[in-house]
């Protein structure tokens, strides 16, 4: 039984305005509070995906490098999940290529799981509309939920305790958006996090006397960034956005044990942000489970507000504008 030719997917990171932090089912991958994201042009992720029928047991390969451990797992697990929805059983060999470090805080896992998703539906032969491919993307990593789809998009919830609270759970693009910023990514340092930030969200949850203050702050949050984004108003989006990213590091900086992401260098550029924005600018941050900080901006300031923020750093940056979702391509 010879190999399938592959099935290639491509996918770009997302980077959440109103975060997602904490989860009410972990099997599922179900989140305390919906969460809304811009989905980037830069550093895609591309996936292939090839059945092969005559071994015992899935390859994964990441970055040419055969996967292990918990990526192994996390990998296969999901390669499960698609192969129950298209009751088919054939071990699979799966080849990922980042542009991105992996566990730097730039959102990996959300385009890896996106790109994972559809490069795997389609290798299996099962026919999923966007929303469910975003469902199934949400069971690799949340945050894959999202990038399934391009521009600002936000991941529902879903009702607590429905019985179907699997379908009621996935993410949906955002069409009545007038906004169209440019993103930032000072790329601060870009080796693996301290902490995952699965077990960061369930040590905030279990342990962080701000969580319940900051999970009840976005769901207000989520209210007023949406009709931010359909007024164009980039500035009470960007003071949203900084708020509620600083708000979600002050519950994981007080959980116990404490877990930080935030180094002297972020702290370094979240305080030139603010200056500059006193001088003026409109520059807002956020920062997600690692070091790195990313600045939303006017697209028309933006090649200046990087060259200004790679210079007090020295360190390199990125602009990034909003991004396609997931799509099959050809070949890696
Ligand atoms: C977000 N992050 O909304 C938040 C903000 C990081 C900080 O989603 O456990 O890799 O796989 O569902 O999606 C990163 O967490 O977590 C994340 P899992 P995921 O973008």
């Amino acid at each position: 039984m010879r190999d399938t030719p592959p099935v290639t997917a491509v996918a770009h990171p997302n980077i959440a305005l109103v975060k997602y932090w904490g989860k009410r089912d972990e099997d599922l991958v179900l989140p305390l509070a919906d969460s809304l994201s811009l989905t980037l042009d830069v550093f895609p992720t591309t996936t292939s995906v090839r059945l092969c029928p005559a071994a015992a047991r899935d390859t994964v390969v990441v970055d040419g490098q055969p996967a292990t451990g918990e990526m192994l797992r996390r990998i296969t697990g999901f390669l499960d999940l698609v192969r129950a929805l298209a009751r088919r059983r054939e071990p699979a060999r799966v080849d990922t290529r980042n542009t991105v470090p992996v566990g730097a805080g730039l959102a990996s896992s959300a385009a890896g799981f996106a790109a994972l998703a559809l490069a795997a539906a389609g290798a299996y032969e099962v026919t999923l509309d966007p929303t469910a491919l975003s469902r199934l993307a949400r069971r690799g990593s949340g945050s894959a939920a999202r990038s399934v789809f391009g521009g600002f998009v936000q991941w529902y919830a879903g009702p607590p305790g429905a019985d179907d609270a699997d379908l009621a759970s996935y993410a949906e693009p955002l069409n009545d958006a007038r906004l169209d910023p440019a993103m930032i990514a000072v790329l601060l340092r870009t080796g693996p996090k301290p902490v995952s930030s699965r077990e960061a969200m369930r040590r905030t949850v279990a342990t962080s006397p701000l969580f319940p203050g900051w999970l009840a702050a976005t769901r207000t949050d989520i209210t007023a960034m949406r009709t931010a984004l359909a007024e164009g108003d980039l500035a009470a989006a960007g003071a949203i956005a900084e708020r509620n990213a600083l708000g979600m590091h002050a519950t994981m900086e007080t959980a116990t044990p404490p877990v930080n992401y935030r180094t002297q260098g972020s702290r370094h550029v979240l305080e030139h942000v603010r200056r500059m924005r006193d001088r003026g600018e409109q520059t807002w941050s956020t920062m997600d489970a690692g070091p790195n900080v990313k600045v939303l901006c006017p697209a028309a300031d933006a090649q200046r507000i990087a060259a200004e923020l790679g210079e007090i750093t020295g360190c390199p940056t990125v602009v990034a504008r909003p991004g396609p979702g997931a799509r099959m391509t050809t070949g890696m």
